[in-house]
């Protein structure tokens, strides 16, 4: 047989960001040979970027995790140990930790690749749960906290979004968001750049507001720059343009359009062009567009979530979208019907809202998780309830969450600290015991979250591409292990039949939940039928007129003027206007970067490096600085020295650092160590919250010198 009979097309997805490609890989002799996507997939159409190409590197690069490791407290390094002697160090760690100090006393912090995993979804909230810890954090309160806020208070579940509907949209209104780099967020919308072309085809627009003259705004028919943290001025201000025009309407099932007007009066255009830089003409000429648009759609993301205002942010998006009735309807922001409806079914939860405060600060919890911009506090300050052992479940808040170099000293300073994740990253060298999953391509896969942000409802199940070896464990079988063993080692145990149901819904693989969840659904839709239909099934595209009967409040009503989000109003009225000279320190993200990880892969950490702080040039020049020169960024909580690029891609005043890089203080993986850059996170400031809890990342005043 010849080498090329003996190679073999499989099937399967990337799991690396919210887009869900469908790939097609080429194996021969057991090796990924080539890895393209998949044209046959209803939803990504053979797009793929440069990461899903490196889904196999991570397969067999050798710095991932294969088997546990245990860390010994003298040197610092890791040695391979067997899974019984693991799972009963950690749970013995866990354990011992709860029975001293009380349940609160375990922290645990869930990261972003959670949600990307169908056995993390499935198996890892049984975890949590089991534990009962209430200092339970995770990567959403530096992400998407805020949208997940608006939509338990507004549509009654927490991930009830709507989502543009960018395949039929003719007028796209962008804020704070760059999906040529990052492929689209709470808007899984894998072919960006295709969909934009077709929109621009169909003589649509697309307007972007960002500080940052991005790839996004590069493509777009119209950009404005905005200085970073004033966004909640502007949407306002086209709010109040709506009102003042009369074209803001509410459909029957809505509540509260007479307090939305009066508490929008105050903001106006003239007030939003001083806060923001935007002139008031473009303001009120934007919002006339959006609302007498054939189906337009605003849409606001990871910059003006992760900001001081992001709940005032995404309200007034809402708003936006509802006031000029395009809100559930085509081209607007609509939303799905997925085959497995984790919002109708209840398989996740509302959500609910200061049910219970962090211990430090008093920061409010929401659907039980709290700030993680509060858990290096929690580990240091004594106290009852004070964290002493930590779980971090595919985390690495040392450089993800504010103020990251402080929490790595407190992480040093825990009792005990166990992780499941596949790398010795910055936040899990920390750990006494790592229990590594198998990797994207050993495990089977359905979206449980992305197909429900989709623009289109489709439904897919990948079974794995390689089989795992025999001695290692999926990450829904670590979860079952750590969680049973750990509950079994209590002194405070919970009942017998509450452990017996646990351990019985443990017991149940992700796949068997997955057909045992569709056969719940009214699409039709059966496990069976996907494994006949290997790329996937289209159901179509989104499909409008779902509210009210799609509304998850109890009276099937929705409320358009929370008092939280109204009484944060309040606050916006404090803000002076910028100071001259002051420099804000927004984020960046890149095509070939993924958040805190894969920096270990050298096909795409090659090329021009990426990690240097963007400045403007008359910014530049203001301080006699050098294009290129190493410069001193300083904030309130630290200091960091980079090299920095002048480009007039910057809005001047405005200077950014890209997250996820920092990797000098991981020296154990060598390769990602090498790449030069530093943590934009230990410059954040943990003060700096929005309402909701989610950390103010953008906008960080900071300055800039030799
Ligand atoms: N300043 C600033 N900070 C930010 C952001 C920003 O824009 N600016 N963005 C924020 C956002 S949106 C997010 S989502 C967070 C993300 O930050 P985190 O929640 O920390 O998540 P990641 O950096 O994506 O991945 C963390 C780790 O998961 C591990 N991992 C990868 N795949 C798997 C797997 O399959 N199983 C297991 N067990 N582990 C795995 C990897 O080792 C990786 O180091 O960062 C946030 N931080
Ligand atoms: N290649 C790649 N793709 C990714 C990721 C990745 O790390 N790399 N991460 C994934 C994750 S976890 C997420 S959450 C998504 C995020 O997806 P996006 O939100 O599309 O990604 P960002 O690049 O963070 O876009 C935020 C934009 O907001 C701008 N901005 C900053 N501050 C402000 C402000 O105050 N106002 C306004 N109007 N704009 C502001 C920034 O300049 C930036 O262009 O991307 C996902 N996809
Ligand atoms: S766009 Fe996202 S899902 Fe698609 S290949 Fe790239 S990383 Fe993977
Ligand atoms: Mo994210």
């Amino acid at each position: 047989m010849s080498a090329h009979e003996a190679a073999q097309q499989r099937i399967g997805v990337c799991n690396l960001c919210e887009a869900i490609c469908g790939l097609v890989l080429t194996i021969e002799d057991g090796t990924v040979t080539s890895v393209r996507g998949n044209p046959d997939d209803p939803l990504s159409r053979g797009h793929i970027c440069p990461k899903g190409v490196a889904i196999a590197d991570i397969h067999t690069d050798p710095d991932r995790l294969r088997r546990p490791v245990r860390r010994d407290r003298a040197t610092g390094e890791f040695h391979e140990i067997g899974w019984t002697e693991a799972i009963e160090l950690v749970s013995s760690g866990l354990a011992a930790t709860i029975n001293a100090h009380g349940r609160d006393a375990l922290g645990i912090y869930l990261g972003n690749p959670n949600v990307h995993s169908l056995g993390s979804m499935t198996h890892g909230i049984g975890l949590v749960k089991a534990l009962r810890t209430r200092n339970t954090f995770s990567a959403t309160s530096v992400d998407q906290l805020p949208h997940q806020l608006l939509a338990h208070l507004m549509f009654g579940h927490q991930l009830l979004l709507p989502i543009p509907d960018i395949d039929r949209t003719t007028y796209f209104l962008v804020f704070g968001a760059n999906p040529m780099a990052s492929n689209g967020s709470l808007m899984t919308v894998p072919d960006f750049p295709t969909r934009l072309r077709e929109l621009k085809r169909r003589g649509g627009h697309m307007v972007v507001f960002d500080p940052r003259r991005t790839e996004t705004a590069k493509v777009a028919t119209e950009h404005h720059f905005i200085r970073p943290g004033t966004d909640a001025w502007v949407l306002l201000a086209m709010l109040n343009v709506l009102f003042a025009d009369g074209l803001a309407l509410a459909p029957a099932y809505a509540d509260g359009l007479a307090e939305v007007e009066s508490a929008v009066a105050h903001f106006t255009p003239a007030l939003a062009e001083q806060m923001s830089g935007v002139p008031a003409a473009d303001i009120e000429r934007v919002a006339l567009e959006l609302a007498t648009a054939e189906g337009g759609v605003a849409y606001g993301r990871v910059g003006v979530s992760t900001h001081e205002f992001g709940s005032v942010c995404q309200w007034a998006v809402n708003l936006l979208n509802i006031v000029t009735g395009n809100l559930d309807s085509v081209g607007g922001a609509m939303f799905s019907s997925p085959a497995i409806d984790a919002v109708g079914t209840g398989l996740i939860g509302r959500g609910h809202h200061n049910a219970w405060q962090s211990r430090v600060r008093g920061l409010p919890e929401t659907a039980g998780e709290l700030p993680v911009s509060a858990l290096r506090e929690e580990i240091t300050t004594p106290g009852a309830g004070q964290v002493r052992a930590m779980l971090t479940l595919s985390g690495n808040p040392v450089l993800s969450t504010p103020d990251g170099a402080r929490l790595d000293e407190a992480l040093a300073g825990l009792d005990f600290m166990a992780a499941v994740d596949i790398y010795v990253n910055e936040t899990t060298r920390h750990a006494d015991v790592i229990l590594p999953p198998t990797g994207a391509l050993e495990r089977d896969h359905y979206d449980l979250i992305f197909q429900t942000f989709a623009v289109r409802n489709t439904a897919r199940f990948t079974p794995a591409v390689f089989e795992k070896e025999p001695e290692a464990r999926h990450d829904w079988q670590i979860y079952r292990d750590v969680a049973l063993a750990t509950i079994d080692k209590l002194d405070r145990k919970p009942s017998l039949k509450a452990r017996l149901t646990l351990r019985a819904r443990l017991g149940l693989s992700p796949t068997r939940l997955v057909g045992l969840l569709l056969a719940r659904g009214r699409t039709g839709v059966t496990l069976r039928k996907l494994r006949a239909n290997p790329s996937g099934v289209d159901l179509g595209p989104l499909r409008p007129n779902l509210l009210p009967d799609r509304l998850q409040t109890r009276d099937h009503r929705m409320g358009l003027a929370p008092p939280l989000v109204l009484a944060d109003l309040e606050r916006l009225t404090t803000v002076e206007p910028p100071a001259e000279g002051e420099l804000l320190l927004i984020g960046r993200r890149h095509k070939q970067d993924n958040n805190s990880w894969m920096h270990n892969a050298g096909r795409l950490t090659r090329g021009r490096a990426r990690h240097h702080l963007l400045m403007h040039p008359a910014d530049l020049a203001e301080r006699s600085l050098e294009d290129g020169a190493v410069v001193t960024v300083t904030s309130r909580v630290g200091k960091v020295r980079v090299e920095v690029a002048a480009t007039d891609d910057m809005m001047p005043g405005v200077v950014s650092l890209p997250h996820g890089y920092g990797h000098a203080r991981n020296p154990g993986m060598k390769r990602a160590a090498e790449l030069p850059g530093v943590s934009i996170n230990d410059l954040t400031d943990p003060e700096r919250l929005d309402v909701s809890g989610n950390a103010a990342l953008t906008g960080v005043p900071v300055t800039v010198s030799a």
